[in-house]
C-alpha cells in the first residue's frame, strides 16, 4: 500500500544533477572515471549521471553494467536466506587503476553492493570504488557506506522504497509503501 510520494520527476533531476556535480568535484574532472550501473534501475541511473557530466564537463565517462540476483543458497536448510551474487557483467573497458563508481536505486543491507565489488575486483583492480545511490533507506547489515545519496529515506523494515524511472517504468518517482 503506497504511504507517500517523496521524489517527484524535477526531485530526482536535482538530486542526479548535484551528484553529477559531486562526482566531479571529488575526483577532480573525469580522468579514470567509469560508471558502472546495477541492474535494473542502477543501469539507467548510471546513463543519466553520464549525460550529466558530459553536458556539464564535456566528456563521455564510459559506462558497464553488473547483473547481481538473489540466490537462494540451501533450498534444504531451516533459515534459507536469499544472498545476492553476480550473474553477469558487461564492462568493456579496463578497470585496472581507474576509479569505478557503481550506481544503484536502493541501498539496504549493503549485500548487493558487496557482491558486486567482487565483481568489480575480479575483473581488474581499481584504483578506488565510489558508490552513487539514488536512495539510502538505512538497515546496513555491512560496514558500508554511499558516496553519493541522492535523498535518505529511513525506513522500517515493513517499509519499501518504490523507485520508478521512465526507461523502466514511465514515470520518474520514489514512493514509500509499506508491505
Ligand atoms: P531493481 O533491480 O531495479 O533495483 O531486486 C529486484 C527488484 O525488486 C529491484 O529492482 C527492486 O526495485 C525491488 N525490490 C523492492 N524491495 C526489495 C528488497 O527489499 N530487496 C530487493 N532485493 N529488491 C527489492
Ligand atoms: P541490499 O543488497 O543493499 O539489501 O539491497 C540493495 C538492492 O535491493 C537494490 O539494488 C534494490 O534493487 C533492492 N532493494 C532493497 N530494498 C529496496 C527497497 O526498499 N526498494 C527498492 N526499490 N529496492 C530495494
Ligand atoms: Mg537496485
Amino acid at each position: 500500500e503506497k504511504k507517500a510520494s517523496l521524489l517527484d520527476e524535477a526531485a530526482i533531476r536535482r538530486a542526479l544533477t548535484r551528484i553529477a556535480h559531486e562526482i566531479l568535484e571529488k575526483n577532480k574532472g573525469t580522468d579514470g572515471l567509469t560508471l558502472i550501473g546495477i541492474k535494473t534501475r542502477g543501469v539507467p541511473l548510471a546513463q543519466r549521471l553520464a549525460k550529466k557530466i558530459s553536458e556539464i564537463e564535456g566528456v563521455d565517462v564510459p559506462i558497464g553494467e553488473v547483473d547481481i540476483t538473489l540466490y537462494r543458497d540451501d533450498l534444504t536448510k531451516e533459515n534459507d536466506q536469499e544472498e545476492p551474487e553476480i550473474k553477469g557483467m558487461n564492462v568493456k573497458q579496463d578497470i585496472t587503476n581507474q576509479k569505478v563508481i557503481l550506481v544503484d536505486d536502493v541501498l539496504y543491507t549493503g549485500r548487493t553492493v558487496r557482491a558486486a565489488m567482487d565483481a568489480v575486483m575480479d575483473h581488474g583492480r581499481p584504483a578506488q570504488v565510489q558508490l552513487a545511490v539514488l536512495v539510502d533507506r538505512g538497515h546496513r547489515e555491512l560496514p558500508l557506506r554511499a558516496d553519493y545519496v541522492g535523498k535518505n529515506i529511513p525506513t522500517s523494515l515493513d517499509e519499501i522504497i518504490g523507485v520508478n524511472l521512465s526507461e523502466t517504468d514511465e514515470t520518474d518517482e520514489v514512493s514509500i509503501y509499506s508491505k
